[in-house]
């Protein structure tokens, strides 16, 4: 009987497994999260030199980065929320690594057939959960659910944020359905292609940024600003999510791998 992990590192090198990258590029062009104006605001990248093989280092390039904790393709920890403050490990630098790993369910927006084609404005609901279950089968305690609709296709920063005279419009989580998935299914926590795990309009639901509120105040985590979700499976991959270790950090951009069987 052959290890485990022999089995898995032979199928890494003969390509029955291959490894998807589900994280977006991380540069000055990263689009940000606006809130509104009476709140602070979240700064974008900038990545400044300090030297680069020149007289500051003549053999050496490196750069000072700048950016908030909750930028691009990153991780948001209970402790971003206050429903979560209290939580014991709620922060980056303090959660069991355990749980930065877990298999993915992959939940397609688009094809439920009860919701038609991803609307901007989309919520997934716990019927939408159900019915991908029938399909797929229970999701597991501490499964990654994604939510996968399509959006990280708009590479236009506009067009990402969609943001109208009304606030932005882009897909996510009814409240039940984040309280299904974290209080019901145990799941690690929830992961979007859009640029926070709450729905665009979230901020005017009940309660504000329902899916936060819910799933931070449960322990449980947020992926956002994921891409490459279509080249996983509904079941079957593996996802390794696993933030800076900042100490206290709410959140860091992270790398998302998918292990995913061929
Ligand atoms: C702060 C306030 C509202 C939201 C967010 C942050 C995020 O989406 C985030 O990146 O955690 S909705
Ligand atoms: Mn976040």
């Amino acid at each position: 009987m052959t290890p485990i992990l022999t089995q898995l590192a032979d199928a890494l090198s003969n390509g029955a497994v291959k490894v998807v990258d589900l994280t977006q590029p991380l540069g000055p062009a990263t689009p940000v999260i606006g809130l509104p104006p009476m709140f602070a605001a979240s700064p974008g990248v900038t990545i400044d030199q300090i030297s680069r093989y020149d007289e500051k280092g003549p053999a050496w390039y490196w750069n000072t980065l700048r950016f908030g904790e909750h930028t691009g393709t990153h991780f948001d920890a209970p402790v971003h929320w206050v429903t979560g403050k209290d939580l014991p490990d709620n922060a980056c630098d303090t959660i069991p690594a355990r749980r930065f790993i877990g298999p993915a369910c992959v939940i397609d927006a688009g094809t439920d057939p009860t919701s038609g084609p991803v609307a901007d404005d989309f919520l997934l609901t716990p019927a939408a959960i159900e019915s991908w279950e029938r399909q797929h089968g229970r999701i597991p305690a501490g499964a990654w659910v994604l939510l996968r609709t399509g959006w990280s296709r708009r590479t236009d920063p506009k067009a990402f944020l969609n943001v109208a005279a009304d606030g932005p419009h882009s897909p996510g989580f009814h409240a039940d359905a984040s309280r299904l998935l974290a209080h019901d299914r145990d799941v690690l926590g929830v992961g979007v292609e859009t640029i926070g795990t709450d729905a665009g309009q979230a901020g005017t639901f009940d309660p504000p940024f329902p899916n936060h509120t819910i799933m931070h105040g449960a322990g449980k985590f947020g992926l956002a600003s994921l891409c490459n979700l279509d080249q996983l499976p509904p079941t079957g991959a593996i996802v390794i999510a696993a933030p800076l270790k900042i100490v206290n950090g709410s959140g860091s951009p992270l790398r998302v791998l998918a292990l995913v069987p061929v």
